[in-house]
């Protein structure tokens, strides 16, 4: 009889911590550049509904990736490890462990009921989520394949973004409510080829964007950014990439899996504008500007149908009296440039593609409109999320819970940032390592290009000018070094400590 008692106490108990530990919702998408998001920026459009997510808590100014490119971005955000550690150092030659240790077992662990539903790019088979339903690799943007937890692939009806929404109220509406909940929405917009729903096409047609400063960059003094294969000028395809179908073999893929009544919308509107460009007869510049045009247009419209269904998450959790005790998360896995450097992808340590937009609301913790210019990267997401469930932080985890900053005035952020890029394959960016403090930005490249790089970022914030080797910056480089030698020591990358001279 006692230990009856005593078993319907412990339970009641541990349903009232339970009831107590905030939900989670982290959405993470792919390639959302902060230059896109009008939180950050008004420059080229409005994302209204990121943006409720910024006025109701945070924005983070100054939130940074290990590693930026998609499937080790969302290892560092499982794991709270960097990729040398996490195992998952690149896209093309990795497979990632699962069996390792992620946030999600840890919140399993303490009476969360966790789903990832959408893109994951690190297999099909997560561990530490009580549902998956996952793209495989990069997924597709018209009616795409989902596996499921039996390993199965189904092909869904409709355009993505608003499949991984409506899977993921599914999901919801299906938990237990007596438990709180961790749910990541992973989506695969805006990644290439920036295919909108058919409803958003379209939308910026009347908009002329401007060409960014440093869109006719001759990458002087920077090898490696002569090297790389991403300018909008040769890198993109105008058939692949800008759906002007009729110029290229492969032009097909990015309509090959519509339905008649998708094809004909996007015939529809992309016919013509291949018309009008093949009677203008466009060369050189004019041309490159007509692409950066195009890209815009296609990226900011895959964006909109991604903002409103973010839009449709925060009205659920608002319709189901969720808002007050949940957490969210909104994020990319990287940055990505629009023209900057006359590029587009991302995987450089230069700011676009080495910042990540990152905004966050938690109810009675951060106050809302709150701007934050605190150094935080991808690597603090898991020991954050396991300290907003009053759980234990393991010491392997590399990254720092955020929440400090908004629960005490003396906790102080980073001074300064490792980063470690390791991929030598498309786009042929040199892996390269380097440190970022609040004024300087060094960078060693090796493998494609071997040599330093050293930026000003209060002089030249758009890291045009290489001042490496130059003229009273010894003492500058020597200190940035050293700097550099304490985080390889402390993050025990042992590729980047033989790399160090
Ligand atoms: C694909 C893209 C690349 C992109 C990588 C990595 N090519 O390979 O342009 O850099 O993904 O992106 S595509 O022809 O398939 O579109 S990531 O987001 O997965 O890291
Ligand atoms: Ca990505």
């Amino acid at each position: 009889m006692k230990k009856i008692a005593f078993l319907i106490c412990f339970s009641f108990c541990q349903w009232v911590s339970a009831q107590k530990k905030p939900n989670i919702v982290i959405i993470i998408s792919d390639d959302h550049a902060y230059q896109a998001i009008s939180a950050y920026s008004n420059k080229l459009t409005q994302t209204p509904n990121i943006d409720r997510i910024a006025k109701a808590g945070v924005t983070f100014n100054k939130a940074y990736v290990t590693n930026s490119i998609c499937g080790p971005s969302r290892a560092v955000i499982l794991t709270g490890k960097y990729s040398h550690k996490n195992g998952f150092k690149d896209n093309e030659t990795s497979e990632f462990d699962h069996s390792q240790d992620n946030f999600a077992k840890h919140l399993q662990s303490g009476g969360y009921q966790t789903a990832w539903i959408g893109k994951l790019h690190l297999g099909n088979k997560p561990q530490g989520f009580n549902y998956y339903s996952i793209l495989p690799d990069q997924g597709q943007y018209y009616n795409p394949d989902f596996i499921g937890m039996d390993g199965k692939s189904t092909r869904k009806e409709g355009y993505v973004t608003n499949l991984i929404e409506d899977a993921s109220e599914e999901w919801l509406d299906s938990r237990d409510p007596s438990k709180p909940f961790c749910l990541v929405i992973g989506h695969k917009a805006t990644h290439r080829t920036w295919l909108p729903d058919t409803t958003d096409m379209g939308k910026y047609d009347k908009v002329n964007f401007p060409l960014p400063k440093n869109f006719y960059d001759n990458y002087t003094n920077r090898e490696a950014a002569r090297v790389q294969d991403m300018t909008i000028d040769k890198t993109m395809l105008m058939g692949y990439d800008l759906k002007m179908l009729s110029y290229s073999k492969n032009g097909e893929s990015s309509v090959n899996r519509m339905n008649p009544a998708q094809r004909a919308k996007f015939d529809a509107y992309y016919k013509p504008i291949e018309a009008d460009l093949k009677a203008k007869n466009l060369l050189g510049k004019a041309l490159v500007e007509w692409k950066y045009q195009r890209y815009m247009k296609d990226y900011l419209s895959t964006a909109a149908s991604l903002d409103r269904n973010i839009g449709r998450t925060l009205d659920y959790l608002e319709k189901h009296n969720l808002k007050e005790n949940t957490i969210v998360i909104y994020m990319s896995d990287q940055g990505f440039y629009m023209g900057e450097h006359g590029w587009f992808d991302k995987r450089f340590m230069y700011e676009e593609s080495f910042r990540t937009p990152m905004v966050m609301s938690y109810p009675g913790v951060i106050k809302p409109g709150t701007q934050s210019n605190d150094f935080v990267m991808n690597l603090d997401i898991a020991p954050t999320l396991l300290d907003a469930a009053n759980m234990k932080i393991p010491v392997e985890m590399q990254g720092k819970s955020m929440l400090p900053l908004f629960k005490s005035k003396h906790a102080k952020g980073r001074e300064n940032m490792f980063y470690h890029y390791y991929e030598n394959g498309e786009h042929s960016v040199s892996p390269h390592f380097g440190i970022r403090t609040k004024r300087y930005k060094l960078i060693r490249f090796y493998k494609r290009v071997d040599g330093w790089e050293l930026y000003d970022l209060q002089k030249d914030p758009q890291e045009m000018t290489n001042i490496y080797g130059k003229k009273g910056y010894d003492k500058i480089t020597t200190g940035l070094k050293a700097k550099l030698s304490q985080l390889i020591t402390q993050y025990e990358d042992e590729d980047a400590k033989k790399l160090m001279n």
